[in-house]
C-alpha cells in the first residue's frame, strides 16, 4: 500500500452511489442525514458524561476522549485509522494501574471521560468529500466543548486530524491558542501530492487560518527546505533533534499560553525514537526518548484546553501491542494535564 493508490482504497463511494444511479439529491439527503445522525450522536455522548460530572460538582476540567479514526490522508499507509480501539483497550489494559505518574486516578469520571467515535468511515461510505468531513469533525469538537467541563481529548488518525480540531477549539474558545506539537516531521506543506488535507500539510492550514499564536515544533529531524522555508514563513519555533541536548534545558521547562485562549497539545507518536515506538507509518531513528516527551510535558506550564495524540499505526505495533501502551500512556499523561 503506498502513494496514490493506497488513497484510492477506500474512497469515491460516490462513483459507486452514480453507478448504481442514485440521484444526486437522493445522495445529498442521505449525507445530510448521516452526517446530522453523526453529530447527534457525539452530542448525546457528551451531554451523558457532562451531565454527571456538573452533577458532582467541583470540576473546573475534564479531559473527554474523542477518536477520528481516519487514516486517508496519509502519504503512506492508512493503519492510523485503527488506532482509537487500540488506545483504549491500551488505557485500561489490566498490565498497569489506573494511576498517572502524579497520582491522578483515570477510573474517576471527574478525571478522564470518553464520548466514543465520529464515525468516519460511515460517513465516507456514503460519498461525503473531504471539505465536509473536515468541517463534521470541527463541529463534533465544538459540540464536546459545549458541555462543560469536558475538553477533548482527541485520538487519530493521522496528522491531518489536527487542522479541524485545532480550528475547532480556536473557533470556539474565540482566538488563536499556543501550539506544542511534538513530531519526527513539521508537517507544514503548502500541499502535498495534491492534497491540501494531507497529514503532511495540517500545521499550514492551522497557520494560515490564524488558530495558533506560537507553534514550538519538537522533535524534528525529517525536515526539508521546504519544510524550513514554510516555519520561517509563518514564525514557528523549529526545535530539531540534532540540537536537542542544547535545547532541552528551555523545552523541559516551557510556560506557553499566557494571553492567548490556552495551549494546545499535538503528539505524533514518530516524535519518539522507533526503538520506543517501533508501530509509526513513519520510522525515523534518532528521536526522543519517552522520558524526554514525558518531561517536556509534565514541566508544561499553562492551560491545556485540547490534545491530540495521533499517527500510531497498530499494523505495524509489535505482536505485544506495545507502541498501543506508548500511545495510551501518552494519553494518560495528557489527561493529567488537561483535568483539573
Ligand atoms: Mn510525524
Amino acid at each position: 500500500m503506498g502513494g496514490a493508490a493506497a488513497g484510492t482504497k477506500w474512497i469515491h463511494h460516490i462513483q459507486r452511489l452514480s453507478a448504481a444511479k442514485v440521484s444526486a439529491e437522493a445522495v445529498e439527503r442521505g449525507q445530510s442525514r448521516v452526517i446530522d445522525a453523526s453529530l447527534t450522536l457525539i452530542r448525546e455522548r457528551a451531554k451523558l458524561k457532562a451531565e454527571l460530572l456538573r452533577a458532582l460538582g467541583g470540576v473546573k476540567a475534564s479531559a473527554s476522549l474523542l477518536g477520528v479514526p481516519l487514516g486517508h490522508n496519509s502519504s503512506f499507509l492508512q493503519g492510523p485509522a485503527f488506532a482509537p480501539p487500540r488506545i483504549r483497550e491500551a488505557i485500561w489494559c489490566g498490565s498497569t494501574n489506573s494511576s498517572t505518574e502524579e497520582g491522578k486516578e483515570l477510573n474517576d469520571p471527574r478525571v478522564l471521560t470518553d464520548v466514543g467515535d465520529v464515525p468516519i468511515q460511515e460517513i465516507r461510505d456514503c460519498g461525503v468529500e473531504d471539505d465536509r468531513l473536515m468541517h463534521v469533525i470541527s463541529e463534533s469538537v465544538k459540540t464536546v466543548m459545549e458541555e462543560e467541563p469536558l475538553r477533548p481529548l482527541v485520538l487519530g488518525g493521522d496528522h491531518s486530524i489536527s487542522y479541524p480540531v485545532v480550528r475547532a477549539v480556536s473557533e470556539k474558545l474565540g482566538g488563536p491558542v499556543d501550539i506544542l506539537h511534538l513530531d519526527a516531521h513539521p508537517d507544514i506543506y503548502d500541499c502535498f501530492e495534491g492534497n491540501n488535507y494531507s497529514h503532511a500539510s495540517s500545521f499550514a492550514r492551522i497557520m494560515e487560518g490564524g488558530y495558533a499564536r506560537r507553534l514550538l515544533q519538537v522533535g524534528l529531524r525529517s525536515i526539508t527546505k521546504e519544510g524550513r522555508d514554510q516555519g520561517k514563513r509563518f514564525g514557528v519555533e523549529q526545535y530539531e533533534m540534532r540540537t536537542f541536548s542544547k535545547d532541552r534545558e528551555k523545552l523541559e521547562n516551557l510556560k506557553l499560553g499566557e494571553g492567548v485562549k490556552g495551549v494546545y497539545v499535538s503528539v505524533d507518536v514518530d516524535c519518539l525514537d522507533p526503538a520506543f515506538a517501533p508501530g509509526v507509518s513513519h520510522i525515523e531513528p534518532g528521536g526522543l526518548s519517552f522520558r524526554d516527551v514525558l518531561n517536556i510535558l509534565q514541566n508544561l506550564q499553562g492551560d491545556v484546553v485540547a490534545a491530540d495524540v495521533v499517527e500510531f499505526n497498530p499494523q505495524r505495533d509489535t505482536v505485544d501491542g506495545m507502541t498501543a501502551m506508548v500511545a495510551a500512556k501518552l494519553v494518560r499523561e495528557l489527561t493529567a494535564k488537561i483535568s483539573k
